[in-house]
This record gives C-alpha cells, structure tokens and sequence, in this order.
C-alpha cells in the first residue's frame, strides 16, 4: 500500500515543478526571519529573487553541522519561541550537542513522512507496532509514535532497553512489526535464546531498522535470527529525525519524500554535484520545514541515489544503504576504511559472530595498527592455540584482500564486546586520545 499515492507516485516534471514551487518559498522564508541565512547567502552572493526552480538550489550555500554548534541552543529557529512545540537533541562526540526544534506544521510533517515509511515498509493500519527505539531527546522513539498514530497503528511504546521485558511484551500482545536500531535487535535475538526463547517463533513479521550503518550481512544475520524481513529506516535530527527516507518491500534502496526532503549527493572535496550511481556525501534540504529550516545540509553520510522509478510504483528517488560517514572513515596508513566493509567481510566468515570492534592505535614506528576485535561462536571456541592463531590469521587475510591494507585480528570469547541497545560503537580510534 502507498500512504499518498498522489505524491509519491508523482511523474517527475510534475515533482520538479512542485520542489521548485516550494523550494522559492522555502528561501524567502528563512531569508525574511533568519540574520543566519541572510549573512550566508549575501556572502554567496545569492538573493531569494535568483531562485526559481529546483535547479537553482545549487545557487544557495551549504550548512554544516559547526553552523548548529555555533548557535548553539536556539540560534538557527526562525520561528518564535510559542511556535516551536517540540526541542529535540542529538549527543555528539565533541562539542555542544545538536539542538533542533519543530513547530506544529513540522511535528505534522514527521508524522506523515513516518506514516509513509511505515507504509513503505509493508505496515498497515491496525497492525500492531513494538517501539523500541529509546524515547526522549532522540528522535528514535517518538518520530516512530507519531508516525505510527498517523498511520493507524496500535503502538506500544516500550523505549530501548529492558530487553527481558520487551521480550515478554512481544511474546504475551503478539504486534507483528518491531522498530529499533539493528544492534539492539541481535542483542534481544541473543537474550531470548539464553531464556530459552526460540526468536525464530516471534511474533514480529517487519523489523524497521535505522539510526547506525549496518550491512547487507547484517541484514541476513536479523531476518534468520528472528524469521523477519528487515527494512532499513533513515534519518537524521537535524532534517526531521527517522523518516528521511526507507525502503519499501523490494529493498533496492531508500525511497527519499523528495517532495519534502530534496537529495543531493556531491562529492566531498569539491563540493560538485555526482552523477547518479556515485557515491559521495548526502546533502538535503527540507524544503517545507517551518521551525528550523536548513539550506543545503552536509549530512556526512555517503550514498548513491537513484533516480529511476521503483518497481513498487513509487517514483521517488532512492538512496542507497548508508556506505559510511565522511567522519567515521579511519584512514590507516593512508588507506580509507569504512567499518561497514569489515562487517561485510566478518558476518561471511562462519565462525564469527555480528559482534565487533575497531580498535585503531598508532605504533611506537609511527605506524597505525587497527585491530578487529570479534567475538567468536561458542561451538568454533577452542582450547588449541594454534587453531585460534590461524583462524585469527585466515580473517585477516580476508580483510586484507578487502581493505588492502593489513590488520590484526583478535577472536574474544563470546559476550565480550559491549552490547547496545541503542546505536552500537563500533570504532575506538586511540590515537586522538
Ligand atoms: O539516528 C534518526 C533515526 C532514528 C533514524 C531512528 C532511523 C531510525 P541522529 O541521532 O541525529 O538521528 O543520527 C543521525 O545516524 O547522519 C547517520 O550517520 C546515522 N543513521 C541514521 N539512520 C541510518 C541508517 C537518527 N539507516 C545519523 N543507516 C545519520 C546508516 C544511519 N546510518
């Protein structure tokens, strides 16, 4: 089913027209009430008259998640205070966390975005929804309920976390899809199976699975453990939250609401559109957002997009799985490494478990050392040093072949690296500490 049939299956003249449409009255907007855009397009050298169709958007500045930090809580709203209805806050690594806010008309768009997704990924009104994304500041938990409100869903609002609990809930009312990041997911898939659950039997049918990279694998590993058909949900605070795009049922990328959220990918370095099928940085626009509006956002997130029509109907753009993060590629020895392509290389070797991490630390020589810590499947566990060695030998030779540049591996026993039950942390880089 399409959540909005007349949009999303809009011919691609007719979407461009309505971006263009939206996306002029979008720029006069922010540049009427924001003195943050009106400093910013003067120094481009660009005024709301030079927009006239989507194809000017290339005219107008980018933002950067700094420009958020640097005005730091509420300098980028363009609306009052008594019109913002909701602040939500995404936790950095370094400096002040992102704050975003929504007016009424914003909350109203996440819920329909959402509801589309949902749609998208085989939800229907009257199904009943796990939420197990963590409720609060994140965007997780409560774009998922407003969306499922939307759409006509039945939503239990467990939040991340108490694993036994959501357990017994999914088990005693039985709802047919789950919602929470795909890390959190595996980890109840493991705590079942120590209670003797078999996660096969669960009731749920759709995972919606967002909020961290994770594989093609990764995506096997979860449909076996819980006989589910795992659909990949993505967003960021600072556009909306979830809801920026998802796939639908054939899983050849993410459907993009380009109506309202419109894609870009450019290349990184010299900030120049790419051709479809190439992979480079996300930038989007929400070009209906009311309450803090941005222009031309550096997602960091590197992706394709395509723009040919989808099998399910839905002519919308689609992006692919995130490939990884300008940010979160660790260059070694030179070399850019994405974790995603080492998850890829270790959940296809039997043996080892979805459990890993990048430990990456610089020699006495110089040199960077990244060593890849994995847990190891207890029936693989051996008493025989050498079988370990070897087998510690044989996934780093994989990896090598993948990464072209060496590794060393460390099997840990099972249970040793962290659990998540939100976003997993994959990557410890030493060095900058
Ligand atoms: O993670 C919003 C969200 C919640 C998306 C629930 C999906 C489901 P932030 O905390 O602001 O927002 O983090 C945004 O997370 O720029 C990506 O790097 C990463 N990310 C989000 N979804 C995916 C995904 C939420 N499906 C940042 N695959 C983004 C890979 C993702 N990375």
């Amino acid at each position: 089913m399409i959540f909005n049939e007349r949009i999303e299956c809009l011919p691609n003249a007719k979407l461009k027209e309505l971006q263009g449409e939206r996306l002029k009255n979008f720029v006069a907007n922010i540049h009427a009430k924001s003195p943050f855009y009106q400093k910013k397009m003067a120094e481009s050298g660009v005024s709301p008259s030079d927009i006239k169709t989507i194809d000017d958007i290339v005219k107008l500045p980018f933002t950067v998640k700094d420009d958020l930090r640097d005005h730091y809580p509420f300098g980028l709203f363009i609306e009052p205070m008594e019109a913002i209805q909701e602040i939500h806050v995404s936790s950095g690594t370094t400096g002040n966390p992102t704050v975003v806010g929504y007016s009424r008309e914003d909350i109203d768009l996440w819920a329909d975005v959402i509801a589309r997704s949902l749609c998208c990924a085989g939800a229907e009104a009257g199904d009943m929804i796990q939420v197990a994304y963590g409720y609060g500041l994140f965007t997780g938990g409560l774009g998922l309920h407003y969306g499922s409100l939307k759409l006509g869903l039945t939503v239990i609002p467990c939040s991340s976390g108490q694993t036994k609990r959501q357990l017994k809930i999914m088990n005693d009312f039985k709802p047919r899809i789950l919602a929470c990041t795909p890390s959190y997911a595996l980890y109840m898939a493991e705590t079942a199976r120590e209670l003797g659950v078999d996660p096969r039997l669960s009731s749920w049918q759709i995972g919606i699975f967002g909020a961290e990279p994770w594989s093609e694998a990764m995506r096997k590993e979860i449909e076996k453990a819980w006989n589910i058909s795992a659909i990949d949900i993505y967003g960021l605070s600072e556009i909306i939250g979830p809801g920026v795009a998802c796939e639908c049922h054939l899983k050849k990328g993410l459907h993009v609401p380009a109506d309202v959220f419109y894609p870009e990918v450019i290349d990184p370095k010299t900030l120049e559109p790419l051709a479809s099928g190439c992979p480079g940085e996300l930038v989007l626009t929400p070009i209906t957002k009311a309450g803090m509006p941005l222009i031309r956002y550096r997602t960091r997130d590197i992706v394709t997009i395509d723009h040919a029509p989808c099998a399910c109907g839905r002519t919308s753009p689609r992006i692919s799985k995130v490939l990884g993060r300008t940010d979160d590629m660790i260059i070694v020895r030179g070399i850019n490494v994405f974790p995603s392509q080492i998850e890829e290389v270790l959940l296809a070797i039997e043996g080892t478990q979805p459990h890993y991490q990048l430990v990456i630390d610089r020699e006495k020589s110089g040199l960077d050392r990244l060593e890849v810590l994995v847990e190891l499947e207890p029936s693989f566990f051996s008493d025989e040093v050498k079988q370990l060695q070897s087998f510690e030998q044989h996934v780093a030779k994989e990896i090598e072949t993948v990464l072209g540049v060496g590794v060393k591996v460390r099997l840990v026993e099972p249970k040793t690296i962290e659990r998540s039950e939100g976003k997993a942390k994959r990557v410890i880089d030493k060095r900058s500490i």
